[in-house]
């Protein structure tokens, strides 16, 4: 049945919602949607997804090789997907469109240090309304990790679903006393479908293929594919490491579950368990909303979030509409006087060079990518 999961009084709203996407070109978070669909959450917050297992982070450096570190690298980027892809499901029932964050919009928080691991930091800031393009930072300075991105997504509709293209890219950079030079990692970013969506519960499946390029020349392609494919399941992926064409190492599995090592293993054994998904993940550390500077994401949506938290979706609009209202005076204001929006933490870089060496190093094409780099930060 049409909109099963959507409630009595807004299938009528939800009908014409997919009937419009159907036909929208442009960025989905703009689009006005029913209420029971609507997170709470802005979409700024959603680089925390790549920390939410810090010890896993932080346990990259101890890699004694480049082998063994791109084992890690892969285990931690695994552990991100569930909370990445999933989290939503199982907080709110169901996927559900965040806010859109103004330019600006910043979400800083931190996982405080555990078993000497060191403490996790993260800057995400909203580099970008339109389209909407999010910037962060992830260090851990005692480990020697850190990663910094960028992602904004480009939609389309095909029949049922929602198919969104993830632009961006992560780089990973670990350096510790015993290595001679620090060492990158491109990380690419998979595809997803938003399916669900007839019944008026939408989730996330992940398709395509994505890569972890190292500078030390290894190279991980994984392949995602859901129900109906090569295992049956959905959220699968197989995942190899490899070098110069051979194979390494392979793995495969759920990413929202359990995922093992297909023939031999990093520790010498065969078909061990990789990445149980089930490990709990960290919730960053975030100051109390009422301690936060004006940019901050939960004191820029703190009354809109408080309603569609509590079914008062009246003051949620009228709030949102506040807050746009708001921006747009910003933008004339700042066109007028010819002072535009400066970043705050992040510089934009046209011509990523780091980014094009390691696409070119795997053969890759040698695209021009973009990349916001974190401001060097005075002590
Ligand atoms: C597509 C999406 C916004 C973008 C979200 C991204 C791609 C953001 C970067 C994160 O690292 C991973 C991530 C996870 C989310 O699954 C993905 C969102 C899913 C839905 C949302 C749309 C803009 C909202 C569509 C409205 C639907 C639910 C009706």
């Amino acid at each position: 049945e049409v909109g099963a999961a959507v409630p009595a009084d807004q299938k009528q709203g939800w009908g014409q919602f997919l009937k419009s996407i159907a036909t929208f070109s442009g960025d989905l978070s703009s689009m006005t949607a029913p209420s029971f669909i609507l997170s709470p959450v802005s979409l700024v917050e959603f680089p925390a997804y790549w920390g939410e297992h810090p010890s896993q982070f932080a346990e990259i450096a101890k890699g004694k090789d480049e082998v063994e570190r791109m084992v890690l690298v892969l285990k931690w980027f695994i552990g991100t997907l569930k909370g990445q892809f999933t989290a939503r499901n199982t907080s709110m029932g169901s996927e559900k469109k965040p806010l859109n964050p103004i330019l600006g919009e910043l979400f800083l928080g931190k996982w405080g240090d555990k078993d000497g691991r060191g403490d996790t930091t993260l800057v995400a800031e909203q580099v970008s309304h339109h389209p909407p393009i999010t910037a962060y930072h992830i260090e851990n300075a005692k480990a020697g990790v850190t990663l910094e991105g960028h992602c904004a997504q480009k939609t389309s509709f095909s029949g049922r679903a929602i198919n969104v293209k993830q632009v961006g890219h992560a780089m990973m950079r670990v350096k510790t006393a015993s290595m001679a030079n620090e060492e990158l990692y491109l990380i690419t970013l998979p595809n997803l479908v938003i399916e669900g969506l007839w019944y008026g519960s939408p989730y996330v499946e992940l398709t395509g293929t994505s890569y972890i390029q190292s500078t030390s020349g290894l190279l991980t392609t994984l392949t995602y594919t859901g129900k109906g494919y090569f295992s049956g399941k959905s959220h699968s992926f197989k995942a190899s490491i490899g070098a110069g064409g051979s194979s390494l190492y392979n793995i495969e599995g759920e990413w929202a579950g359990v995922s093992k090592y297909k023939g031999k293993s990093l520790s010498g054994g065969k078909d061990d368990v990789f990445w149980d998904a089930n490990t709990p993940r960290e919730e960053i550390h975030v100051d109390d909303v009422d301690s936060q500077g004006d940019m901050e994401s939960r004191k820029v949506w703190k009354t809109v979030a408080n309603g569609i938290r509590t079914g008062d979706y009246d003051t949620a609009s009228r709030d949102k509409a506040r807050i746009e209202n708001e921006q747009r005076n910003k933008r004339k204001d700042e066109a007028a006087n010819g002072t535009p929006h400066q970043l705050e933490h992040f510089v934009h870089v046209d011509d990523d060079q780091e980014y094009r060496q390691l696409a070119a190093k795997f053969g890759g094409k040698p695209a021009n990518e973009d990349a916001y780099r974190r401001k060097p930060r005075v002590h």
